[in-house]
Formats: C-alpha cells, sequence, structure tokens
C-alpha cells in the first residue's frame, strides 16, 4: 500500500457494518453462539464469495448476519471493524445498519443498536475514530416494515444521524418509501440512499425527488442521464462510490472502466468507501488503491477524494472545517 494513500486522514461514509464480518469472526461468532454454518472452514466461506450481481452476495450477507444474536456479538463485530479502519487511516466513519435484518431473527433492536453503540463509544476512546450511524431500511421489504423500524428508532433518535435505503434495488424503486423518508425527516433525521447502483437513472430522480436525500449511495448508472448529472453537479451532491463492491457484483468487468473517471470529469462530488469489506476483498485503502491504479489518480485528487469525505460527511460544519 502507498504511503501517501495510507497516510491520508479519512472518513468511511459508506459500510455496512454486518458487510464487515470476517470468516473468521463468523465462524468464532457461530461457536459461541451454537449457530450451524453450511460451510466446513473458513476457506470454504471466503470459496463461496463469487458473486455474478446483488443478489447472490444478499443472499450469502443475510444468511452471514445469522451468527450476530447477541449484544456483545454486535460489540465485538463494529470494534473490529473501527481497529481495521482505523489502521487504515479512517478517523471518522459513518456506519450503515440494517435492524430489520436481526429483527427479523427474533433480535431485539435495543441489543443491535446497544452493542454496535458501545463499541462506537470505546472505539473512539481507544482510537481517536469518531463516528455516526445510519439505519438503513430494506427495500426489498415493505414499506411498513420500514415505518415500524422508524418508530422503534424514535427511542435512539439523538445516537442515529440518519436513515437510508439498501438491499435489492431493482424492483424497489425509492418512491415506494416517499412517506418513511418524509416521516423521519421531520423527526431530524437525515437521509441517503443506495441509488444507481444496478438501478436505472429513474431510481437516481427518485432518490432526490422524493426522498430528498443528502448524499446518494454508489450513484453510478447516474452517468446514463446527462441531465442527471448537471443536477447532482448543480447540488454538489455526495455520492459514496465503491469500486471493489462494483468489481465483485459485476457493476464493472474492469476497474479501468469504473465510471469514477467520468465522475471526476463532470466535477461531481465523489468519495470512495468499501461498502462490505469482508466480501469485496478490501477496505477503504485498498479501494483508494484500486481506483489509483486502475485511472491513475495523482496525489491530488486522492486528497481531494479524502478532503471530500469530511465534507460530504455529517459532522457539523465547524468540526468539519478543522478536518477538511
Ligand atoms: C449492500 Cl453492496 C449493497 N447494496 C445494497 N444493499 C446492501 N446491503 C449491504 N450491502
Ligand atoms: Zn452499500
Amino acid at each position: 500500500m502507498s504511503d501517501f494513500i495510507s497516510a491520508l486522514p479519512k472518513a468511511e461514509l459508506h459500510i455496512h457494518i454486518e458487510g464487515s464480518l470476517e470468516p473468521e469472526m463468523m465462524f468464532a461468532l457461530a461457536g459461541r453462539n451454537g449457530v450451524k454454518l453450511p460451510y466446513d472452514s473458513v476457506e470454504a466461506v471466503r470459496a463461496a464469495y463469487s458473486f455474478a450481481n446483488l443478489q447472490e452476495f444478499l443472499d450469502l450477507y443475510y444468511q452471514g448476519m445469522s451468527v450476530l444474536l447477541r449484544e456483545e456479538d454486535f460489540y465485538d463485530l463494529t470494534l473490529a471493524y473501527l481497529r481495521r479502519s482505523a489502521a487504515d487511516g479512517v478517523k471518522h466513519t459513518e456506519i450503515f445498519f440494517d435492524p430489520q435484518g436481526h429483527t427479523s431473527r427474533g433480535v431485539a433492536f435495543a441489543t443491535v443498536f446497544n452493542g454496535i453503540h458501545r463499541a462506537l463509544q470505546d472505539g473512539e476512546r481507544e482510537l481517536g475514530i469518531t463516528s455516526k450511524l445510519i439505519l438503513c431500511f430494506l427495500r426489498h421489504l415493505p414499506a411498513e416494515d420500514a415505518m415500524a423500524t422508524l418508530e422503534a428508532a424514535m427511542d435512539y433518535r439523538e445516537h442515529i444521524v440518519g436513515v437510508g435505503l439498501d438491499s435489492s434495488e431493482n424492483g424497489h424503486p425509492p418512491e415506494l418509501f416517499t412517506a418513511v423518508f418524509a416521516k423521519a425527516r421531520e423527526a431530524g433525521f437525515l437521509a441517503v440512499a443506495h441509488a444507481g447502483e444496478e438501478g436505472p437513472p429513474a431510481y437516481v430522480w427518485g432518490a432526490l425527488n422524493a426522498l430528498a436525500v443528502d448524499r446518494i449511495d454508489h450513484g453510478n448508472r447516474a452517468l446514463e442521464d446527462p441531465a442527471l448529472v448537471a443536477e447532482l453537479a448543480a447540488r454538489s451532491m455526495p455520492l459514496t462510490v465503491c469500486p471493489l463492491s462494483n468489481l465483485c457484483l459485476g457493476g464493472v468487468t474492469d476497474l479501468a472502466d469504473h465510471p469514477l473517471r467520468a465522475m471526476l470529469d463532470h466535477g461531481l462530488f465523489v468519495t470512495l468507501n468499501s461498502d462490505d469489506p469482508a466480501y469485496f476483498g478490501g477496505y477503504v485503502n485498498e479501494n483508494y488503491r484500486a481506483m489509483q491504479q486502475a485511472l491513475g489518480l495523482s496525489d491530488t485528487v486522492l486528497g481531494q477524494i479524502a478532503r471530500n469525505s469530511f465534507a460530504a460527511s455529517f459532522l457539523d460544519d465547524e468540526t468539519k472545517a478543522a478536518r477538511i
């Protein structure tokens, strides 16, 4: 890893905490919780990580979560991610979590939240890494489920900065969640949504107009619509781009063709992130490194992307200004 990338202070804005579950921890938690996994070894888990599309990944991602049962599990998962990303020069992280992936298995919202939250507090003390928490709704489930999840989150309003929208994109347009996001924004939550990862430009328009998001997660397919590119540029709308994720899920077949090049050329407000690092073969520095190599990005551009990550964060303006 180049010293320049390693030394760059970064914020990570697109990381699913359940996607940081490394196979070693998956086995350890399965053992201590008495959960049977359909694999014999860590190597067998890794060998299964070959995905033709988003859904094939999501099937394994939800299966992997089955080992997360107790508060301690969420704590250990989160602290391991914080230690690993601190080693990558991450100074601030905004973590997605998927409560419905757990409450649907009978794990209480409070168990999930308390484990993650306690690790974030300890992580800040131990590592100096600051954080925010973003609750994601699973878009393959009905909007009523998302609304019930939002209700459950109201008790934790002061500890959750925003809401997001993830899981299977195609066939689940943002407009289905208009009322949920309106209610969340009314309660003071900021908003993000995965859009244009696999879905068409219309879904990016929907995230902007129906959900009034503050950032777009991915946004790759926005480039197919020149008017949308102009809109994203005019709004200085941050995009949380995840190159190794796109490569692993078939959004791009070669990083040399990754839309980051065009995004930069259009002056879009891009950041680089790891998405699900345990599944996609790299934490944030590997994502910077892969794009530097594929596109020949200069240190100046890499430095700008790292500054963008703080500028696009949900830190308050004063804290932000001090860190850009
Ligand atoms: C995700 Cl890569 C990706 N896309 C959509 N939803 C997700 N949840 C976890 N990883
Ligand atoms: Zn994601």
